[in-house]
């Protein structure tokens, strides 16, 4: 079945009808498969007041019973993850296998953010003064816009969806302008999850398609309380101090340049394993995708060749096909941005008329510069060697991205050195697994360049919800703090 066909099909099993001036394109074949209505500026005004309106209704309703709206959501994706994680793999090109890990996030989310609906616990703080009390607690905090790209098009929407929800927030989703039909297909599920909750109110959930400019326009809005944003650098760059000039709140996932060290103990068969995996899964179009493999000196010879070996028989192709581990490129400019980088070095690989389809790349490099410093969103891996921990944790930490990283070893001093405060700075640091594919009960994010933003598990739902101390006297008597005499005449 054509990409259009096959679209059109799961459409329909989805119950999703849309058209408009938006087209959208699988990076299978380079064909249209679709189209949906572009929203206007005056669409975003509309959104943020029926967001707010939302909000004033949403906020005081139980947090156990909107926990409810997202267990029916997460029930009506699992009745759709099937034909969701096919949609996903046609307008984004990754494997059905990734397709499928990528629902079953959603699921994952909305069960982890049922439970969160009954704990979403603040403190009881000893206060200084006699018979006082001193407690935290956490209110809804307002609508939340959620900016998301086109390599995880529907789970980073649930990241955020689900606990906003639960939070008390409505959500205005901005998809990828590439992505705009997996949009479409979870605002359906999402829509039969409302109908069946009953007495949500209007404008909770809503979706606005386009471009930039209707991100810039959910940006500048004083009624989005937070801007949830997940792209490059370069994007973040340009939403955050718009956020902070009107002080509102950002929540940001940007790039990452994530490196994998191989010490001399390491399990070497695991660890090309995890190597293949982070490298060249989603086509290496993940922020978490392995891009600097930090080797030491003792085995590099070895598992640079194993690596080689193993990316030039990696199937490429179709990723419809079960057999297939790359897919395409999701559209000219990535193949371009990659092209910049390898020159002719960069290799495509016939599958799909139409489609960019590349051979995943092993660079070795002897020092971090131009292009190993940036995040190329393609398959290239760069090796770099070492020969002590320290100059291994160093290249680790010289970039300016902060997202993910991971260690292969089997010597604990070395791994608890990767893991401890000298170690490792990014957000996320494993041990003897890739820096991909992260679980959601953890908070996921990183720092410097990454944008300092933390989403989905964890205690990360503290950045949908507003913090109120509350101190309350039972006494008799007005002391004040700092033991300050402010004595009032009578
Ligand atoms: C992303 O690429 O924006 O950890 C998110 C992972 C996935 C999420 C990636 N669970 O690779």
């Amino acid at each position: 079945m054509t990409p259009a066909e096959e679209t059109r099909r799961l459409l329909g099993e989805l119950g999703v009808e849309c058209s408009g001036d938006l087209v959208s394109r699988s990076p299978i074949d380079g064909s249209a498969i679709g189209s949906v209505r572009e929203a206007s500026t005056g669409d975003v005004e509309a959104a943020c007041s029926r967001a707010t309106a939302a909000f004033d209704a949403w906020k005081s309703i139980p947090p156990p019973r909107r926990g409810e709206l997202v267990r029916l959501l997460g029930e009506e994706l699992r009745a759709a993850k099937e034909p969701l994680a096919r949609l996903v793999t046609l307008e984004a090109g990754k494997i059905v296998q990734e397709g499928l890990g990528e629902v079953q996030e959603m699921i994952d989310i909305c069960d982890f953010a049922v439970g969160l609906s009954r704990q979403l616990y603040g403190l009881t703080i000893a206060s200084e003064r006699p018979n006082h009390r001193m407690i935290e607690q956490w209110h809804p905090l307002g609508p939340v816009a959620v900016i998301t790209a086109f390599n995880f098009p529907v789970a980073v929407w649930a990241w955020n969806a689900a606990l906003a929800l639960v939070c008390g927030d409505p959500v205005i989703w901005k998809p990828s302008e590439k992505t705009p039909l997996t949009a479409e297909a979870v605002m359906a599920l999402a829509r039969r999850a409302l109908a069946r909750f009953g007495d949500a109110p209007d404008g909770l959930l809503q979706c606005l398609q386009g471009g930039r400019d209707i991100g810039q326009a959910l940006v500048d809005d004083r009624r989005v309380a937070l801007v949830s944003a997940t792209g490059s650098t370069a994007m973040g760059r340009a939403v955050g101090p718009r956020v902070a000039e009107r002080f509102g709140r950002v929540l940001l996932e940007l790039g990452g340049n994530n490196a994998m060290i191989v010490a001399p103990s390491a399990d070497l068969s695991l660890a090309e394993r995890a190597i293949v995996f982070s490298a060249v899964g989603t086509a290496g179009q993940r922020c978490t995708t392995l891009r600097r493999l930090i080797v030491h000196e003792s085995v590099a010879d070895g598992l640079v060749k194993r690596i080689r070996h193993l990316f030039a028989s990696v199937k490429i192709g179709d990723p419809r096909d079960p057999d297939t581990l790359v897919g395409p490129l999701i559209d000219r400019p990535a193949f371009e941005a990659m092209a910049n980088v390898l020159g002719e070095q960069v290799e495509t690989v016939d599958a799909v008329e139409g489609g960019i389809y590349v051979r995943p790349a092993v660079v070795e490099v002897e020092q971090q510069v131009g292009s190993v410093l940036q995040e190329t969103f393609a398959p290239i891996l760069y090796v770099l060697r070492y020969s002590d921990l320290d100059e291994a944790i160093a290249l680790n930490n010289a970039v300016n991205q902060g997202l993910s990283s991971s260690i292969f070893t089997n010597d604990l001093r070395e791994a608890e050195r990767f893991l401890s405060a000298s170690g490792s700075d990014c957000g996320i640091a494993n041990v003897n697994i890739g820096p991909s594919g992260a679980e959601i009960g953890g908070a996921f994010g990183g720092e410097k360049e990454t944008g300092g933003g933390r989403e989905s598990g964890s205690d990360s739902w503290r950045a949908y919800m507003r913090r109120a101390t509350n101190t309350i006297n039972y006494g008799a008597d007005l002391p004040l703090a700092q033991g300050v005499e402010f004595n009032v005449a009578p």
